[in-house]
């Protein structure tokens, strides 16, 4: 490869600012806002939103959380849709820091029965010390996730723009700007395909009397930046290249070679390169290519040639006509996209902008919004996780930062859990194949953690990973001393053979189900006064039972956590016809479980002993001992009552109003408690600008996007039901949404749900038997048992 010399193109280089500094000439001053006539005051073309699906604005994001997010799964963009400045923020989700690590510390194995001994004495604070200094990682922190850099567009002259708006079509996922400058009509269209493995960015200037001889219209500079260790050069006269390094952290040398590779495509007029910034120069349209990839291959090989990837992607691109490649970017989009709909009816105020919707919800009459907050978690999903990528992380694949918030790390002791709850119910099970993925090799990984820090067989993950599949407890005491984040994703291996019926699916999840719960075998021990079989040490995410206290014995989300795992291994087990031995030891471990018990308030108590009522942080966000409600099923009203009764008081005494993804739990909660009027209060909560940013992101604060995950979950678990042995349709629907319709849901047990109602009455359930051949389904109180064939259609009215 060949990097022009500056001074080659100098001439040329003036040549072309003069052009440019005429071209803005004509139109006076360069100018990055929105001229004043633009904003506010409706205007003709841009007034509208295109469809329901679409999130739109009157002004250029002047900050990252306005900005618009595209992806496909692996490569992200943040567009920010200035008229002179446009700026693509890019991620690739192997960018992380660090390189492969072996976090374990091996002090831990033996400090772990003294440990042990004090959490049994009560004497927490010393436990917390010792757990600190012989039990916590080395390094004692997991690498962040990274961003690549930026393509900036600059093109003056927009100084007089009219008509501008930007937006988002969660239905094609494609991202466009559009403003008018005099008679010429500029747009640019940006879209992440999953096909071609590129994002491209389109620039068009349609000018309607212009003459066939007249110049194109497009005149702009490309060039990209970063805050990482990289370089930026051009290539030939088309194309810019950034390569750089990972960064190092806690330690930890950064491994990774990355690149990022733009090719500028003209239709007419010409292309200059000037050593630094690609000029596109009178042309009628231009597009921008833009691959990236790292050396990243697995996480103990980074042996991989981003250079050799990015240059046979845009080589590959190149070769296709452009309307093919979008075309093919949308159908495969719409694949997923449409396989679910929801309408919950239309108001004025869907003609709104969308960051004046989020303003307005919570005083107004505005259900599309909520609509469009619930696809647009299946659009995050669908453009941040995809078979073959990374999981979906804190932020998805959306980071400007090298040292995000949280590291954007996989949090499993809720928040990669929550990223996936809209997984199955909302027909998008292929995005949750990264997270699988990820299960399993943590299983390998965690076989490490098990063996060093336990002396234990299985495997093992505490509360948080990362690209290396850390798997060892980090941060501290009383974030990182727990066991049971493993566990926990297991049971979505399960959930999805509930979904698929997929028994191949199943036989090769059950090594990793059983590691999982071989390593409980070898480490749960009596609790202090020797009735269960408890965890310890743990604790229950992330709060104090006492001011000086986080570490405890059986915390009751453990035991909740373990009885799932353990009836799950066993019926899979049943299921595959294997492991009969093991699975009676497993089960004869699951009847020794600490049980749920009601505490003095009437509340499910969070730890084994009482602690609840006079704990430091009694609204604290996590709502870990109510896990038992959701995600999971042990606790439901019709077969539990006096538990699930307990579960209800103890909601309540947390409050309502908590962090981002806090809030879309309790969202979910209240759903499955079958309280529709508190979980609507909830989605208003969640819909306001504390907590969704103006480009729908949701604020913990900060961004973290298990909020938007959460809150679609929580929206598909007001509408369909499936947990107990019984389809439940709208078993949670609030009087904001008297009429509506979705379609396209899935149940467990193998059907897919389409449900209309009216004056919040179901009016027709439309039940396609995927796998299915029993379904007991209500509506209300009433109830009917329906059998199937595979490939049956049913409906029901309700009564
Ligand atoms: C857990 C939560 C925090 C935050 C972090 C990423 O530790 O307690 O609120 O979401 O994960």
């Amino acid at each position: 490869m060949r990097a022009v010399r500056h001074h080659h193109s100098a001439r040329r280089a003036c040549l072309l600012a003069l052009l440019v500094f005429a071209a803005a000439a004509l139109v006076g001053p360069p100018l990055a806002a929105v001229s004043p006539q633009t904003q506010g005051a409706p205007q003709s073309a841009a007034d509208r939103p295109e469809s329901p699906l679409t999130l739109w604005y009157r002004q250029p994001a002047a900050q990252w959380i306005e900005a618009l997010p595209v992806g496909n799964g692996r490569l992200g963009a943040m567009v920010f849709g200035g008229i002179e400045h446009e700026r693509l923020q890019l991620n690739e989700d192997t960018l992380w820091a660090g390189g492969p690590y072996d976090p374990s510390h091996a002090a831990a194995r033996e400090a772990l029965p003294r440990v042990r001994r004090l959490v049994a004495s009560g004497a927490f604070a010393e436990a917390e010390r010792l757990i600190m200094e012989q039990v916590i990682a080395r390094p004692p922190r997991e690498m962040p996730y990274q961003t690549v850099g930026d393509v900036t567009i600059t093109m003056a002259g927009g100084a007089s723009a009219t008509d501008y708006r930007r937006s988002l079509d969660l239905d094609t996922a494609i991202a466009r700007t559009a403003f008018r400058v005099g008679s010429v009509r500029y747009a640019r269209e940006v879209f992440a395909s999953p096909i071609d493995q590129v994002i491209v960015c389109r620039l068009t200037a349609a000018e309607p009397n212009a003459a066939a001889s007249s110049p194109g219209r497009i005149n702009a500079t490309v060039a990209m930046s970063t805050p990482m260790a990289a370089t930026v050069r051009t290539e030939g006269t088309d194309t810019l290249v950034l390569a750089g390094v990972n960064g190092d952290a806690f330690g930890i040398k950064g491994a990774l070679t990355y690149q990022a590779r733009v090719r500028v495509l003209v239709d007419g007029g010409s292309v200059a390169a000037d050593g630094t910034q690609v000029r596109v120069i009178a042309a009628r349209s231009a597009t921008l290519l833009i691959a990236a990839a790292t050396s990243f291959r697995r996480y103990d090989d980074v042996s991989g040639d981003p250079a050799a990837a990015t240059t046979a992607a845009i080589a590959a691109a190149i070769a296709r006509p452009l309307d093919v490649m979008r075309a093919e970017h949308v159908a495969e989009h719409q694949r997923l996209f449409r396989r679910v709909t929801l309408d919950l009816g239309a108001t004025p105020a869907a003609s709104l902008p969308t960051d004046e919707r989020i303003r307005g919800f919570a005083g107004g009459t505005d259900p599309g919004l909520a609509a469009l907050y619930f696809q647009y978690g299946r659009y995050l999903l669908i453009s941040s996780s995809r078979p073959g990528t990374q999981p979906a992380n804190l932020q998805g694949i959306w980071n400007d930062s090298t040292n995000p918030p949280w590291a954007s790390n996989y949090t499993t002791n809720i928040n990669t859990q929550m990223n996936y709850w809209p997984a199955e119910v909302t027909n998008l099970a292929e995005c949750a194949e990264p997270l699988f993925t990820m299960i399993g090799e943590l299983a390998d990984t965690g076989a490490r953690t098990a063996r060093t820090h336990y002396g234990a067989g299985g495997w093992v993950l505490h509360h948080n990973s990362d690209l290396w599949r850390n798997t060892a407890p980090v941060d501290g005491p009383r974030s990182g001393m727990w066991p049971t984040g493993g566990a926990w994703l297991v049971t979505h291996l399960w959930e999805h053979y509930l979904y698929s019926g997929d028994k191949a699916f199943l036989a090769r999840a059950y090594p990793i189900m059983k590691g999982a719960a071989e390593f409980f075998l070898d480490t749960l021990v009596e609790d202090p006064n020797g009735r269960w079989l408890v965890t310890s040490p743990s604790l229950s995410p992330e709060n104090r039972h006492h001011a000086d206290g986080t570490v405890a014995a059986g915390p009751a989300m453990d035991s909740q956590i373990l009885r799932d795992l353990f009836d799950q291994v066993v019926e899979a087990g049943r299921i595959l016809g294997t492991d009969a031995a093991f699975g009676k030891q497993v089960a004869t471990a699951r009847g020794r479980l600490a049980p749920d018990r009601i505490g003095s308030a009437g509340q499910l108590q969070e730890w084994l002993e009482d602690w609840d009522m006079t704990a430091p942080e009694p609204t604290h966000r996590h709502v870990s001992h109510l896990y038992a409600v959701y995600p999971s099923a042990q606790l439901s009203s019709g077969t539990t009552p006096a538990l699930t009764a307990a579960a209800r008081k103890s909601l309540d005494l947390r409050g309502d109003e908590s962090t981002g993804w806090a809030t879309a739990w309790r969202l979910a909660l209240w759903a499955r408690l079958g309280d529709p009027e508190r979980a609507y209060r909830l989605i208003v909560f969640l819909l306001s600008p504390a907590r969704t940013y103006p480009n729908m992101f949701d604020a913990h604060p900060p961004f973290q996007i298990d909020g938007n995950f959460g809150g679609t979950a929580g929206v598909a678990e007001m509408l369909l039901q499936s947990h107990a042995g019984v389809i439940d349709l709208l078993p949670a629907l609030p009087q904001a949404w008297p009429a509506g319709k979705v379609t396209g849901l899935r149940a467990r047990g193998g059907f897919d749900v389409d449900l209309e109602w009216r004056d919040g009455r179901l009016q027709r359930a439309t039940i396609r038997s995927t796998w299915g051949t029993t379904a007991r389904l209500r509506s209300g109180t009433a109830e009917r048992t329906v059998t199937a064939k595979p490939g049956d259609v049913m409906t029901w009215d309700g009564r």
